[in-house]
């Protein structure tokens, strides 16, 4: 586990000899003590990416040059998967199956991303027709320049290779900010940086809480593009950092993804994919299908088998054989968990299932698998992301109204529907407002597709080639080739 900061190419103490603990959310030990960076730290940091983008090789490589690099990266990470999942376990709790598809998945976006690169050689430039002879424009594509990444703690490596990925790719130098909660993979990803000889500068690695260290990383005036997933909450506030030097800004924020299951559908599929969308990762995902809406037909069915499969959710430690559900990631997402049920509850939701604290445990922040029903849609439980495994169940009677339903919210993320009529599937698909459609399934994600939300849920798009889109700017660049004089000013 690395105790230092990875500035310039080079593993560095932060200036001012802080640490922040870092607790397993399974045993509540302190496993490590690791380097809290603060705004000096951001300062060496952006000064390093700065001058590698100005003046480095890394801009004006070719990207297929850059491919290489980052085709290293995600073969350094295939070849430690087994360490980086364990890291991932013991730092954020998962299941070690979810982290190993995890670390998996991490190394595709590296590998996907290459390609993009790749790409970008084969189509240097875009002529653009114009409707004026005498001219002629091209369009070219460049790196913004310094990218001021901020990760969260839900998926630690994923998240950010998510950012660094295309970030590298489209020519850009990163300054990292993962979440103080879970830092130790990160900061492994600056150490394979190292090991590929990745030009110094290139990647910066900065761990730090948000205040001391995100907060002037977003205010640095020397960052040029800002990119942030976490809360709505420090959105605004990245996004308000960023309206300083009018920085380039992309957000992905929470969610309260609604799932609508129509009376044809199959019950056992149904209740499957509704587990799979509120209970993988403890339900700390930002799609996570957290209100589901049951035609009402079917609505006491699905509810009863739901309510029993959840009961039976292998509850433990991440790193123990057949746990389905490991620990919620801290002391304080585990308090906001249990204060969102009983808010809920006392706002009128019944318990069905869970309601508290997962028994059996002694230590640990486990939550049992909740559902909450009979609840209006005023409910806090119902609107507020509670990012745990807690699901809101509520029937519908009409199409109609469970559109109505699933698009009254502040939130646009991602949403699901499941029916055996396809194009009712297809219908409501186009009618619910999110980013994020899933049509008989939840959550699977695709590195080739784009991910991001409508409304509170973000601005802008990661992942597929609109990842790549996010770091880089639009250069026109139009000629005039008329013999003719223009003759405006000298006749
Ligand atoms: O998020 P924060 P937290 C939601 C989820 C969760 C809630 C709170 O509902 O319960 O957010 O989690 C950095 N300037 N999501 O407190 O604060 C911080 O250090 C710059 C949804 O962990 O948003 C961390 O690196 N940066 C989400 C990152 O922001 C700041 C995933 C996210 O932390 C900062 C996580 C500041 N002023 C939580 N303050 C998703 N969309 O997937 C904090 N940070």
């Amino acid at each position: 586990m690395q105790t230092h900061l990875f500035i310039n190419g080079a593993w560095e103490s932060p200036l001012r000899g802080g640490t922040l603990e870092v607790i397993d959310p399974a045993t509540e030990a302190v496993i490590h003590q690791a380097p809290a960076g603060t705004a000096e730290d951001i300062d060496r940091a952006v000064s390093a990416a700065r001058t590698a983008f100005d003046t480095g090789p890394w801009p004006k490589m070719s990207g297929a040059d850059r491919a290489v690099y980052l085709r290293k990266i995600a073969r350094k990470i295939t070849e430690k998967r087994e360490a980086l999942a364990l890291l991932e376990v013991r730092d954020n709790g998962k299941p070690l199956p979810e982290a190993l598809w995890d670390i998996d998945d991490a190394a595709g976006c590296f590998e996907f991303y290459a390609g993009l690169a790749e790409e970008l050689d084969a189509n240097p430039e875009e002529i653009v027709p114009l409707g004026d002879a005498r001219f002629a424009s091209k369009v070219v594509q460049e790196p913004i320049g310094v990218a001021g990444t901020i990760t969260p703690w839900n998926y630690p490596l994923l998240m950010v290779s998510w950012k660094v990925a295309p970030a590298l790719a489209a020519g850009c130098t990163v300054v990292l900010k993962p979440s103080e909660l879970t830092p130790l993979n990160a900061l492994e990803l600056g150490l394979i940086a190292q090991e590929t000889g990745l030009p110094p500068g290139v990647l910066n690695i900065v761990t730090g809480t948000g205040p001391d260290a995100g907060e002037p990383l977003t205010r640095h005036p020397d960052v040029d593009k800002l990119a942030f997933t976490g809360s709505v909450a420090t959105g605004r506030k990245v996004m308000i950092a960023g309206a300083q030097d009018i920085k380039n800004v992309s957000l992905e924020l929470g969610g309260k993804s609604p799932f609508i299951v129509f009376a044809d559908s199959d019950i056992e599929q149904a209740v499957e994919w509704i587990m799979f969308g509120i209970f993988w990762n403890q339900g700390q995902v930002c799609s996570a299908t957290s209100r589901v809406l049951i035609e009402a037909p079917v609505y006491d069915a699905v509810l009863a088998r739901l309510v029993e499969a959840a009961g039976k959710i292998r509850i433990g430690n991440g790193l123990d054989d057949g746990t389905l559900l490991g620990p919620i990631v801290s002391r304080g997402q585990y308090d906001k968990v249990l204060a969102a049920i009983e808010r809920g509850r006392t706002e009128g939701a019944t318990i069905a299932a869970g309601g508290g604290r997962a028994e059996g445990f002694d230590r640990g922040y486990f939550i049992a698998p909740t559902v909450l029903t009979g609840m209006s849609e005023d409910n806090y439980a119902w609107r507020e992301e509670i990012f745990g495994p807690v699901v809101c169940v509520r029937s519908f009677e009409t199409e109609d109204e469970a559109v109505r339903s699933a698009n009254n919210s502040r939130f646009g993320l991602a949403a699901a529907v499941m029916s055996k009529d396809l194009a009712r599937c297809e219908r409501v698909a186009r009618a619910l407002q999110a980013g994020i459609l899933w049509i008989n399934c939840s959550q699977p994600t695709f590195t080739e597709a784009p991910w991001g939300g409508y409304k509170q849920s973000g601005i802008g798009r990661e992942l597929g080639r609109w990842g790549l889109s996010n770091y880089l700017q639009t250069k026109q660049i139009t000629s005039y080739l008329s013999d003719e004089p223009w003759g405006w000013y000298i006749k």
